[in-house]
Protein backbone atom coordinates (compact mmCIF):
# COMPACT_ATOMS: atom_id res chain seq x y z
CA UNK A 1 0.00 0.00 0.00
CA UNK A 2 1.59 3.16 -0.83
CA UNK A 3 2.26 5.68 1.72
CA UNK A 4 1.26 8.33 -0.56
CA UNK A 5 -2.31 7.42 -1.14
CA UNK A 6 -4.72 9.89 0.39
CA UNK A 7 -7.35 6.73 0.66
CA UNK A 8 -6.29 3.70 1.93
CA UNK A 9 -8.01 0.72 0.24
CA UNK A 10 -7.83 -3.11 0.59
CA UNK A 11 -5.81 -4.21 -1.96
CA UNK A 12 -7.76 -6.33 -4.12
CA UNK A 13 -4.93 -9.02 -4.92
CA UNK A 14 -4.77 -9.60 -0.69
CA UNK A 15 -8.73 -8.90 -0.08
CA UNK A 16 -11.39 -10.19 -2.83
CA UNK A 17 -13.83 -7.31 -3.98
CA UNK A 18 -16.54 -10.04 -3.41
CA UNK A 19 -15.07 -10.45 0.17
CA UNK A 20 -15.51 -7.99 3.32
CA UNK A 21 -18.69 -5.45 4.27
CA UNK A 22 -19.46 -3.35 1.45
CA UNK A 23 -19.12 0.61 1.53
CA UNK A 24 -19.13 2.70 -1.50
CA UNK A 25 -16.59 1.61 -3.91
CA UNK A 26 -14.27 0.13 -0.91
CA UNK A 27 -13.71 3.42 0.58
CA UNK A 28 -12.85 3.33 3.94
CA UNK A 29 -16.19 3.57 6.85
CA UNK A 30 -15.66 7.02 8.15
CA UNK A 31 -15.30 6.64 11.98
CA UNK A 32 -12.04 3.88 10.56
CA UNK A 33 -9.92 7.26 8.59
CA UNK A 34 -6.85 7.35 10.32
CA UNK A 35 -5.67 11.29 11.37
CA UNK A 36 -3.78 11.70 8.78
CA UNK A 37 -6.31 11.72 5.74
CA UNK A 38 -8.77 13.55 7.93
CA UNK A 39 -10.53 15.53 7.57
CA UNK A 40 -11.63 13.92 4.61
CA UNK A 41 -12.53 15.19 1.22
CA UNK A 42 -15.49 14.47 0.37
CA UNK A 43 -17.77 11.93 2.26
CA UNK A 44 -20.58 10.03 0.71
CA UNK A 45 -23.78 8.32 2.42
CA UNK A 46 -27.02 6.60 1.78
CA UNK A 47 -30.23 7.99 2.35
CA UNK A 48 -32.91 4.77 1.81
CA UNK A 49 -35.95 6.92 0.90
CA UNK A 50 -38.23 6.60 -1.30
CA UNK A 51 -41.80 7.66 0.10
CA UNK A 52 -41.69 10.48 -2.14
CA UNK A 53 -41.84 8.86 -5.33
CA UNK A 54 -44.84 9.91 -7.89
CA UNK A 55 -44.45 5.91 -9.77
CA UNK A 56 -42.39 3.05 -8.92
CA UNK A 57 -41.17 2.36 -5.33
CA UNK A 58 -38.08 0.61 -4.43
CA UNK A 59 -34.91 3.62 -4.36
CA UNK A 60 -34.56 3.01 -0.48
CA UNK A 61 -33.01 -0.02 -1.67
CA UNK A 62 -30.52 2.47 -3.78
CA UNK A 63 -27.79 2.90 -1.32
CA UNK A 64 -27.28 -0.66 -0.36
CA UNK A 65 -27.40 -2.57 -4.35
CA UNK A 66 -24.82 0.39 -5.42
CA UNK A 67 -22.36 -0.20 -2.27
CA UNK A 68 -22.36 -3.88 -3.41
CA UNK A 69 -22.47 -3.13 -6.95
CA UNK A 70 -19.48 -0.54 -6.93
CA UNK A 71 -17.00 -2.80 -5.04
CA UNK A 72 -15.59 -3.13 -8.74
CA UNK A 73 -15.01 0.49 -9.57
CA UNK A 74 -11.38 1.09 -9.83
CA UNK A 75 -9.68 4.25 -8.95
CA UNK A 76 -7.63 5.39 -11.32
CA UNK A 77 -9.01 7.55 -14.66
CA UNK A 78 -7.83 6.92 -17.69
CA UNK A 79 -9.39 10.07 -19.51
CA UNK A 80 -8.59 12.30 -16.81
CA UNK A 81 -5.39 10.50 -15.87
CA UNK A 82 -6.00 10.30 -12.53
CA UNK A 83 -6.22 8.48 -9.00
CA UNK A 84 -8.58 9.50 -7.07
CA UNK A 85 -6.85 7.87 -3.96
CA UNK A 86 -3.97 10.00 -4.46
CA UNK A 87 -5.39 13.06 -4.49
CA UNK A 88 -8.81 12.93 -2.60
CA UNK A 89 -9.45 10.91 1.00
CA UNK A 90 -12.69 9.67 0.71
CA UNK A 91 -15.02 7.88 2.75
CA UNK A 92 -18.65 5.91 3.79
CA UNK A 93 -20.08 7.90 6.49
CA UNK A 94 -23.08 5.36 6.59
CA UNK A 95 -26.29 6.28 6.11
CA UNK A 96 -29.06 9.12 6.62
CA UNK A 97 -31.73 8.73 9.58
CA UNK A 98 -34.07 8.86 7.27
CA UNK A 99 -38.39 8.79 8.30
CA UNK A 100 -40.15 7.02 6.11
CA UNK A 101 -43.97 8.13 6.76
CA UNK A 102 -43.07 11.89 6.46
CA UNK A 103 -41.44 13.78 3.39
CA UNK A 104 -41.19 16.83 5.04
CA UNK A 105 -39.46 15.51 8.55
CA UNK A 106 -37.62 13.08 6.47
CA UNK A 107 -36.00 16.24 4.69
CA UNK A 108 -35.37 17.61 7.94
CA UNK A 109 -33.93 14.48 9.44
CA UNK A 110 -31.48 14.27 6.12
CA UNK A 111 -30.51 18.09 6.31
CA UNK A 112 -29.59 17.99 10.32
CA UNK A 113 -27.43 14.92 9.51
CA UNK A 114 -25.65 16.36 6.23
CA UNK A 115 -24.94 19.77 8.06
CA UNK A 116 -22.98 18.67 10.25
CA UNK A 117 -21.09 15.61 9.25
CA UNK A 118 -17.19 15.32 8.97
CA UNK A 119 -15.42 18.90 8.62
CA UNK A 120 -18.51 21.21 7.23
CA UNK A 121 -16.23 23.49 6.05
CA UNK A 122 -13.21 21.32 4.47
CA UNK A 123 -15.24 18.04 4.29
CA UNK A 124 -18.14 17.76 0.31
CA UNK A 125 -20.65 15.43 0.17
CA UNK A 126 -22.02 12.50 -1.87
CA UNK A 127 -25.67 11.49 -0.89
CA UNK A 128 -26.78 8.62 -2.70
CA UNK A 129 -30.69 8.16 -3.07
CA UNK A 130 -33.08 7.17 -2.30
CA UNK A 131 -35.58 9.18 -4.32
CA UNK A 132 -34.92 12.75 -5.73
CA UNK A 133 -36.93 14.22 -2.90
CA UNK A 134 -33.62 13.68 -1.22
CA UNK A 135 -31.68 16.09 -3.05
CA UNK A 136 -33.40 19.29 -1.51
CA UNK A 137 -31.84 18.63 2.64
CA UNK A 138 -28.49 17.67 0.95
CA UNK A 139 -28.57 20.89 -1.49
CA UNK A 140 -29.40 22.92 1.36
CA UNK A 141 -26.66 21.33 3.48
CA UNK A 142 -24.45 22.33 0.94
CA UNK A 143 -25.26 25.58 1.00
CA UNK A 144 -24.92 26.05 4.30
CA UNK A 145 -21.57 23.91 4.95
CA UNK A 146 -20.33 26.45 2.30
CA UNK A 147 -21.16 29.60 4.10
CA UNK A 148 -25.01 30.44 3.03
CA UNK A 149 -23.86 31.99 -0.11
CA UNK A 150 -26.03 35.29 -0.48
CA UNK A 151 -27.12 34.16 -4.25
CA UNK A 152 -27.16 30.24 -3.60
CA UNK A 153 -24.23 27.86 -5.29
CA UNK A 154 -24.91 26.94 -8.97
CA UNK A 155 -26.45 24.17 -9.88
CA UNK A 156 -25.23 21.40 -12.66
CA UNK A 157 -28.42 19.05 -12.95
CA UNK A 158 -28.71 15.69 -14.86
CA UNK A 159 -32.61 14.13 -15.24
CA UNK A 160 -35.11 13.48 -17.35
CA UNK A 161 -37.45 15.78 -15.51
CA UNK A 162 -37.21 19.05 -14.47
CA UNK A 163 -38.55 18.49 -11.02
CA UNK A 164 -39.81 22.13 -10.39
CA UNK A 165 -43.32 20.74 -9.54
CA UNK A 166 -44.95 22.92 -7.03
CA UNK A 167 -47.19 20.28 -5.16
CA UNK A 168 -48.35 16.92 -6.42
CA UNK A 169 -51.80 15.67 -3.82
CA UNK A 170 -51.04 18.28 -1.20
CA UNK A 171 -47.32 17.03 -0.81
CA UNK A 172 -44.71 19.72 -1.37
CA UNK A 173 -41.45 17.53 -0.96
CA UNK A 174 -42.02 14.80 -3.71
CA UNK A 175 -39.46 13.55 -5.93
CA UNK A 176 -40.87 15.78 -8.17
CA UNK A 177 -40.29 19.29 -6.33
CA UNK A 178 -36.55 19.60 -4.65
CA UNK A 179 -35.63 21.92 -7.27
CA UNK A 180 -38.40 24.56 -7.01
CA UNK A 181 -37.82 24.16 -2.98
CA UNK A 182 -34.03 25.36 -2.93
CA UNK A 183 -35.12 27.94 -5.48
CA UNK A 184 -37.58 29.19 -3.37
CA UNK A 185 -35.07 29.03 -0.36
CA UNK A 186 -32.33 30.40 -2.44
CA UNK A 187 -30.24 28.10 -2.21
CA UNK A 188 -29.77 27.56 -5.22
CA UNK A 189 -29.26 30.25 -8.32
CA UNK A 190 -31.84 29.34 -11.12
CA UNK A 191 -29.96 31.85 -13.74
CA UNK A 192 -26.80 28.96 -13.08
CA UNK A 193 -28.62 26.08 -13.11
CA UNK A 194 -28.63 23.82 -16.34
CA UNK A 195 -30.59 21.04 -16.23
CA UNK A 196 -29.01 18.26 -19.03
CA UNK A 197 -31.20 15.84 -20.29
CA UNK A 198 -35.04 16.30 -20.71
CA UNK A 199 -36.51 13.73 -22.68
CA UNK A 200 -39.91 11.92 -23.39
CA UNK A 201 -43.27 13.19 -22.62
CA UNK A 202 -44.27 16.03 -20.28
CA UNK A 203 -47.76 16.29 -18.83
CA UNK A 204 -48.86 19.43 -20.40
CA UNK A 205 -46.67 21.96 -22.48
CA UNK A 206 -46.35 24.28 -19.49
CA UNK A 207 -44.48 21.85 -17.65
CA UNK A 208 -41.22 23.76 -18.54
CA UNK A 209 -42.63 27.61 -17.69
CA UNK A 210 -41.42 27.77 -14.24
CA UNK A 211 -37.77 26.95 -15.10
CA UNK A 212 -37.70 28.70 -17.95
CA UNK A 213 -39.02 31.97 -16.43
CA UNK A 214 -37.03 31.83 -13.62
CA UNK A 215 -33.60 31.28 -15.86
CA UNK A 216 -33.15 28.18 -16.00
CA UNK A 217 -30.71 26.45 -18.89
CA UNK A 218 -32.52 23.31 -20.04
CA UNK A 219 -30.89 21.25 -22.59
CA UNK A 220 -33.34 18.46 -24.08
CA UNK A 221 -31.77 15.09 -24.35
CA UNK A 222 -32.24 15.53 -28.16
CA UNK A 223 -30.70 18.93 -27.91
CA UNK A 224 -27.35 17.75 -26.64
CA UNK A 225 -27.24 15.23 -29.35
CA UNK A 226 -27.68 17.76 -31.86
CA UNK A 227 -24.35 19.85 -30.95
CA UNK A 228 -25.64 21.00 -27.46
CA UNK A 229 -22.33 19.67 -26.28
CA UNK A 230 -21.45 23.39 -26.62
CA UNK A 231 -24.06 24.69 -24.46
CA UNK A 232 -22.52 22.67 -21.55
CA UNK A 233 -19.00 23.66 -22.44
CA UNK A 234 -19.96 27.32 -22.30
CA UNK A 235 -22.03 27.07 -18.99
CA UNK A 236 -18.60 25.64 -17.41
CA UNK A 237 -16.42 28.14 -18.59
CA UNK A 238 -19.12 31.40 -17.54
CA UNK A 239 -19.13 29.55 -13.63
CA UNK A 240 -15.42 29.73 -14.08
CA UNK A 241 -14.73 29.13 -10.26
CA UNK A 242 -18.13 29.16 -8.77
CA UNK A 243 -19.39 26.89 -6.25
CA UNK A 244 -21.56 23.66 -7.92
CA UNK A 245 -24.13 21.46 -6.84
CA UNK A 246 -24.47 18.61 -8.94
CA UNK A 247 -27.52 16.50 -8.76
CA UNK A 248 -27.60 13.58 -10.92
CA UNK A 249 -31.27 11.58 -11.28
CA UNK A 250 -30.29 8.00 -12.83
CA UNK A 251 -33.14 8.31 -15.21
CA UNK A 252 -31.39 10.66 -17.69
CA UNK A 253 -30.02 7.37 -18.67
CA UNK A 254 -32.10 5.57 -21.50
CA UNK A 255 -33.62 2.41 -19.53
CA UNK A 256 -32.04 0.15 -21.86
CA UNK A 257 -28.95 0.88 -19.89
CA UNK A 258 -30.13 1.84 -16.35
CA UNK A 259 -33.94 0.18 -16.19
CA UNK A 260 -34.06 0.06 -12.75
CA UNK A 261 -35.05 3.41 -11.93
CA UNK A 262 -38.70 4.62 -10.62
CA UNK A 263 -40.19 6.91 -13.57
CA UNK A 264 -38.40 5.76 -16.87
CA UNK A 265 -38.52 7.16 -20.41
CA UNK A 266 -36.92 5.98 -23.47
CA UNK A 267 -35.10 7.71 -25.96
CA UNK A 268 -31.95 9.14 -23.15
CA UNK A 269 -28.33 8.77 -23.02
CA UNK A 270 -25.96 5.81 -23.50
CA UNK A 271 -23.80 5.23 -20.77
CA UNK A 272 -20.95 6.07 -22.70
CA UNK A 273 -22.73 9.27 -23.09
CA UNK A 274 -23.22 10.46 -19.87
CA UNK A 275 -19.55 9.17 -19.30
CA UNK A 276 -18.90 11.99 -21.89
CA UNK A 277 -21.12 14.82 -20.79
CA UNK A 278 -19.91 14.15 -17.56
CA UNK A 279 -16.32 14.41 -18.08
CA UNK A 280 -17.22 17.65 -19.87
CA UNK A 281 -17.82 19.38 -16.88
CA UNK A 282 -14.05 19.02 -16.00
CA UNK A 283 -12.93 22.44 -14.20
CA UNK A 284 -16.39 22.82 -12.77
CA UNK A 285 -16.17 23.48 -8.63
CA UNK A 286 -18.33 20.94 -7.60
CA UNK A 287 -18.59 21.22 -3.73
CA UNK A 288 -21.53 18.52 -3.17
CA UNK A 289 -23.33 16.27 -5.14
CA UNK A 290 -26.25 13.65 -4.86
CA UNK A 291 -26.83 10.50 -7.42
CA UNK A 292 -30.62 9.45 -7.35
CA UNK A 293 -33.58 7.33 -7.98
CA UNK A 294 -31.99 3.60 -8.31
CA UNK A 295 -34.64 1.01 -7.92
CA UNK A 296 -32.42 -2.44 -7.95
CA UNK A 297 -35.83 -4.40 -7.69
CA UNK A 298 -36.21 -3.51 -11.25
CA UNK A 299 -33.06 -4.54 -12.34
CA UNK A 300 -32.41 -8.51 -12.37
CA UNK A 301 -28.36 -7.66 -13.35
CA UNK A 302 -28.04 -4.66 -11.26
CA UNK A 303 -26.78 -2.63 -14.22
CA UNK A 304 -27.85 -0.03 -13.05
CA UNK A 305 -26.21 0.19 -9.52
CA UNK A 306 -23.20 -0.45 -11.19
CA UNK A 307 -23.59 2.37 -13.66
CA UNK A 308 -24.86 4.23 -10.69
CA UNK A 309 -21.48 3.24 -9.41
CA UNK A 310 -19.71 4.71 -12.05
CA UNK A 311 -21.55 7.66 -12.89
CA UNK A 312 -20.05 8.59 -8.40
CA UNK A 313 -16.67 7.66 -9.88
CA UNK A 314 -17.03 10.09 -12.17
CA UNK A 315 -18.34 12.71 -10.27
CA UNK A 316 -15.28 12.51 -7.58
CA UNK A 317 -12.82 11.82 -10.47
CA UNK A 318 -13.81 15.69 -11.54
CA UNK A 319 -12.83 16.92 -8.21
CA UNK A 320 -9.76 15.06 -8.37
CA UNK A 321 -8.82 16.25 -11.56
CA UNK A 322 -9.34 19.98 -10.75
CA UNK A 323 -7.34 19.74 -7.48
CA UNK A 324 -4.71 17.43 -9.48
CA UNK A 325 -4.00 20.38 -12.03
CA UNK A 326 -3.79 22.84 -9.10
CA UNK A 327 -6.82 24.81 -8.60
CA UNK A 328 -6.95 25.46 -5.19
CA UNK A 329 -9.86 24.07 -3.51
CA UNK A 330 -11.83 25.88 -1.03
CA UNK A 331 -11.06 25.08 2.69
CA UNK A 332 -8.23 23.20 1.23
CA UNK A 333 -5.66 26.77 0.25
MN1 LIG B 1 -35.44 13.68 -10.79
Amino acid sequence: MSENFRTRLPDPRLQPRFAGISTFCRYPRLEDVEPAHQPVDWALFGVPFDSAVTYRPGARFGPRAIRDASQYVKHYHTEHDVDLREVLSLADAGDAPVLPYSCSANADSVFDFARGLADPSRTRLLAVGGDHSIAYPCIKAAWERRGRPERGLAMLHFDSHLDTVDAILGERFTHASPFIRAIEDGLIDPKRMLTVGIKGPLNTRHDLDYAKKHGVTVLTYEQWRGGGQRVIDDFVRTLADDEAYLSFDIDCIDPAYAPGTGTPSHGGFTSFEIFQALRSLRGANIVGADVVEVLPDRDVNQNTALLAGHVIFEILALDAVRRSLGTPAPGRE
